[in-house]
Parts: structure tokens; sequence; C-alpha cells
């Protein structure tokens, strides 16, 4: 847990992210069973997490826009890097970066991510916007999840044996964020291929 690991990189960070959602507008994806997430999602990078009624899958090509992702931008890269250097994990290279978007209410289940190829490498989250309330099971949903609040600027580096821990969002609170607005955008980054 890198606590305020993104605030130096704000700067640049927030205006590339517009960019990359002026390309790549969020969207609230279908889950395989059906359900629309509460959680609006884009991605950055040469391949993108995507869900529908096929599965959950990394794609090069935005379905909605039919051409490929938006690239990573460098501060973006940058910033993952570093973190995971931080956290014990020389040499990450991300070629993923998901981003979801919670408004007061959205939430995330509890799942596993599992979908990318080499579970050896982790998986680097930036919190930005409204302080959100982190669920950290362990292996088995059963496991009875711990509670960390992520405020903006927050970094966790994940990987090693809690690699495919369970964990979740609780609903977010309604907030205002000075830079962010009434919103939480989280990014997390990975090696999916
Ligand atoms: C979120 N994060 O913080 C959701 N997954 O909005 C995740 O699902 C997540 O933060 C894998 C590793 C780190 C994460
Ligand atoms: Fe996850």
């Amino acid at each position: 847990m890198l606590r305020g690991f993104a605030k130096s990189f704000e700067s640049e960070l927030v205006p590339a992210l517009r960019e990359v959602v002026a390309q790549a507008p969020f969207r609230r994806m279908f889950t395989p069973g059906g359900h629309q997430m509460s959680v609006a999602m884009t991605n950055c990078g040469s391949a993108g997490w995507v869900t529908d009624q096929s599965g959950y899958r990394y794609d090069g090509i935005d379905p909605d826009s039919g051409q490929p992702w938006p690239a990573m931008p460098p501060v973006l890269r940058r910033l993952a890097e570093q973190a995971a250097a931080e956290g014990g994990f020389e040499s990450f290279a991300p070629d993923a970066c998901l981003i979801n978007r919670y408004t007061p209410g959205a939430r995330m289940s509890l799942h596993q991510d599992k979908d990318e190829q080499d579970l050896a490498a982790p998986i680097v989250s930036v919190s930005l916007g409204l302080p959100a309330t982190f669920l950290f099971g362990g292996p088995k949903r059963a496991d009875k999840p711990k509670r960390y609040r992520l405020e903006h600027g927050d970094v966790v580096v994940w990987g090693g044996p809690s690699r495919l821990f369970f964990h979740g969002v609780a609903p977010l609170a309604e907030g205002e964020h000075a830079v962010m607005g009434p919103q939480r955008i989280n990014l997390t980054f990975r090696k999916a291929r």
C-alpha cells in the first residue's frame, strides 16, 4: 500500500486520462450472466478487459468503436512501473490499463482477477477522486474480507501469494472531490498477455 504515491503525477495524469476517455468513453458493460455493471469502464494499452454475454477476456479492439484501445500514455506507464518497483516488482511491463469509474452507489462485488496470462506479474491499482472502502478477502469467496479505505492518490501493488485473493469495492458514498468531482476513478495496470 503506497499512500499518496500518485499525487506527484496528478498534474500530468488527469489530462492524460481525459484524452483516453475522449477516445474510448466510459461504458457500463454486461456480465456473462446478463447483469449490467454499476461501474463504468474503459481501457488503454494494447489489450483491454471486456465482458459481454460470451464471457470475460482481454481484447485489443474496443467493441464500441471497432478501433484499437487508445495507447497507454507514458505518464500512466511511468507511474505503474515506479509503483511496482517500490512494491518489490522490478521490470513490470503492463500492456493493459483498465479504468473504472464509480459514481455514488456503484460497487464491485467480490471477484478474482484471473484473466491474465502471467499470474507472476503484479497488478498495480491507482485510486483517484472520492474515497472508497476496498474489501480484501482470501483465497476462498467465503473468506471474510478486511476493509481498507482508499483515497485520492493511493496506490496498491498486489502480487505474489495474494494475487488471486477475492476482493471488491463497497458501494461508493456520495461526495464531491476537489479535483475529480463526484466520482472515483480506479486504474488497474496489468500484464494481460
Ligand atoms: C477498484 N480494483 O479498486 C477495483 N483488482 O475499483 C480491483 O478490482 C483490483 O484494485 C486487482 C488488483 C487490484 C485492484
Ligand atoms: Fe480486481
